[in-house]
């Protein structure tokens, strides 16, 4: 009610100013004045205004600055992010200079040399000197901020301290999940096609290899049991399914096979050092914790399309994409609780978001981070299980004859293996 209101004032004020103008105009005309005359009185007026509009402008602007400045972002919570700030402070400083100088002196003249009958203007089409004046001053500006930030973007961006600890964020629509190397320290290696609902991240071990073929495998024995005792009074389309699904199966069983002899070789050649050594440990967590003070390589991946890690407090932020992993390196360095103090809001959490239009529950793709002091870390992390301990295999706990809870295993699977590009 209260924006109609404000609406209608606003449409009348428009009519009243131009009924008001036609009434000028016709007043004007009656004394005898041509419509484009313009008395010196008009132009020394528009003049005066010129140099008293941006007293109101700058005004304005400090004032935004001022009444919007809690809107901002508190202190940089992370190292690079101090850098990243001075060279945003730097930039904004350079512009404001530009933009009250450059304004200042356009009212300035613009009120200075308002229209006289008695003089004319004075025709001064080119100053080399000036010209060179305006080209190379900008330029040098300009070399002095992409010098400064491309040290910036290099300092943020270099290779990460040999045995800088790894963390993995995994994203997929709509949620995170982070892995922590477990007491190797290192993580282990992954895979999409061990993607399944016991292994969300496609974690390859020896282990989880045996259990994932263990799990088609008794997808095909039961639905093939089914083909041999159902087959016959299924309707053709229901049929073909079932033998597809059966196909595509064996199919997918096939490309673990492969997977397991890329593992057995690698194994063999490297033994304790092979990737696929390390995740057995690995804890798959849906919190994400950091100690402070502490470098940590951010290894990002993503399940279905491009999202992105964004740390808005550790200004942080690099895309998650499908088939690759992306890396970020950081040192976080206000606790969770220090910036709980600084911020006087008790109840302030560091975020992580997804910073890329992933789908319908984008807004929702969250989770909070917890910086802590190392010592409260290392407890947090000690807490946590290992990959292949937090739970045991389904195909291992279920009895090969309970045939009921191996189809409900399994089924809860299908989701996930159809998540695989048809590609044969
Ligand atoms: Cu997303």
């Amino acid at each position: 009610m209260m924006t109609l209101l404000i609406l209608a004032v606003i449409v009348l004020g428009i009519l009243a100013v131009t009924r008001l103008s036609r009434v000028y105009e016709l007043t004007s005309a009656l004394r005898g004045k041509r419509e484009e005359d313009i008395t010196e009185r008009d132009s020394r007026m528009n003049a005066r205004l010129m140099w008293a509009f941006p007293f109101a402008y700058f005004a304005f602007f400090l004032w935004l600055t001022v009444a919007y400045a809690d809107q901002m972002l508190p202190v940089s919570a992370s190292e690079h992010g101090v850098w990243l700030d001075d060279l945003l402070n730097f930039n904004w400083a350079i512009l404001i200079v530009a933009f009250f100088v450059t304004n200042v002196l356009l009212f300035y003249f613009a009120g200075k040399y308002y229209y006289r009958k008695d003089r004319r203007a004075y025709f001064y089409p080119h100053n080399s000197k000036w010209e060179l004046g305006w080209t190379i001053v900008p330029a040098i500006v300009m070399i002095g901020i992409i010098i400064y930030g491309l040290s910036v973007w290099n300092r943020i961006t270099s290779v990460p301290l040999a045995g800088t600890p790894q963390v993995e964020l995994y994203a997929q629509q709509f949620n995170w999940t982070a892995r922590y190397p477990g007491k190797d320290g290192k993580l282990g290696a992954t895979d999409f096609r061990l993607i399944s609902g016991t292994n969300a991240l496609g974690v390859v071990t020896p282990n989880s290899i045996k259990t994932r073929l263990a799990e088609l495998e008794e997808i095909v024995v039961v639905e093939k049991k089914k083909l041999e005792t159902e087959g016959g009074f299924l309707p053709p389309s229901k049929l073909t399914a079932l033998e597809d699904h059966i196909k595509h199966v064996e199919r997918m069983r096939g490309r673990i096979v492969n997977l397991r002899t890329l593992m057995d070789q690698d194994i063999a050649a490297r033994g304790a050092e092979s990737p696929y050594n390390h995740g057995s440990d690995d804890i798959v967590i849906k919190e994400f914790h950091l100690p402070v003070r502490e470098n940590v390589d951010l290894v990002i991946r993503s399940q279905d399309v491009i999202h992105s890690v964004f740390l808005p407090h550790l200004r942080a932020q690099m895309n998650a994409v499908p088939g690759m992993a992306t890396r970020i390196h950081m040192k976080p360095t206000i606790t969770t609780d220090s910036m709980r103090t600084i911020t006087a809001n008790p109840v302030f959490d560091y975020i992580l978001m997804c910073n890329k239009i992933c789908g319908a529950s984008h807004y929702n793709m969250q989770m909070p981070l917890t910086v802590e002091p190392d010592g409260a870390y290392k407890v947090w992390l000690s807490q946590q299980k290992g990959f292949e301990t937090a739970e045991i295999p389904a195909a291992e706990v279920v009895p090969a004859t309970d045939t009921a809870a191996v189809i409900s295993n399994t089924t809860a699977n299908i989701p996930a293996v159809t998540n695989e590009p048809k590609k044969n």
